[in-house]
């Protein structure tokens, strides 16, 4: 079902005097470095060691049709950065978050699990400790085209093994999943965002 497009091995940066054009020197365009910055609430040391890995899997909805793909990609010193594009999604602010099993059975997605959440932190960045499960991650607004192409970041996961991140793929994989509400960040555990109406398996 997966697709690996692209493993670029991570670079070393040697000791050159300077370090402004590290950023420049792997392609990340300055837009894509501050959409994930707005994700980084949290100082965390990230290895990056492993080769930075990005991968394109297939979203279905809970009649099981391909409804479009979710491409996730390795960021150096950060997380991921997750890229969908998907079609006939309900117009509104919508739920996304990565769910602890890599499994979609149709048609509530229960198969996921929970929330990925390795560490057994609370859910939310509004959460009274805001400590937010590894899979957590912002809204997105679905237009009443229900055409969605937009990013998202997440500085707390990575496709490769990083140290300092939680693995998306892992010994049972993950699931992305899309909610027919939105996360209000804050209920536990999971931001009372309603059904689970897409569903995407992350596996190696
Ligand atoms: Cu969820």
């Amino acid at each position: 079902m997966k697709k690996i497009l692209l493993a670029t091995a991570a670079m070393t940066l040697v000791a050159c005097g300077g370090t402004d054009d590290a950023a420049d020197d792997v392609g990340i365009d300055d837009e894509t470095a501050n959409e994930v910055e707005m994700y980084d609430r949290f100082d965390r040391d990230v290895n990056d060691d492993a080769a930075l890995m990005s991968a394109t899997y297939p979203v279905i909805n809970s009649a099981g049709s391909e409804i479009g793909t979710v491409t996730i990609s390795d960021v150096e010193g950060s997380g991921v950065t997750v890229s969908l594009d998907v079609t006939a999604i309900p117009e509104g602010q919508r739920a996304i978050h990565f769910h602890e099993t890599g499994s979609c059975d149709t048609p509530d997605f229960q198969s996921a699990g929970g929330h990925y959440n390795p560490s057994n932190a609370n859910h939310g960045f509004e959460a009274d400790d805001p400590n937010p499960h590894a899979g957590d991650m912002e809204n997105f607004d679905a237009p009443a085209s229900g055409v969605v192409r937009t990013e998202i970041g997440n500085d707390r996961v990575t496709l490769s093994d990083r140290e300092g991140l939680a693995p998306l793929l892992d010994a049972n994989g993950t699931a992305l999943i899309i909610h027919a509400g939105a996360d209000d960040y804050e209920t536990q555990p999971s931001g009372d965002a309603g059904s689970r109406i897409a569903c995407a398996v992350i596996e190696p």
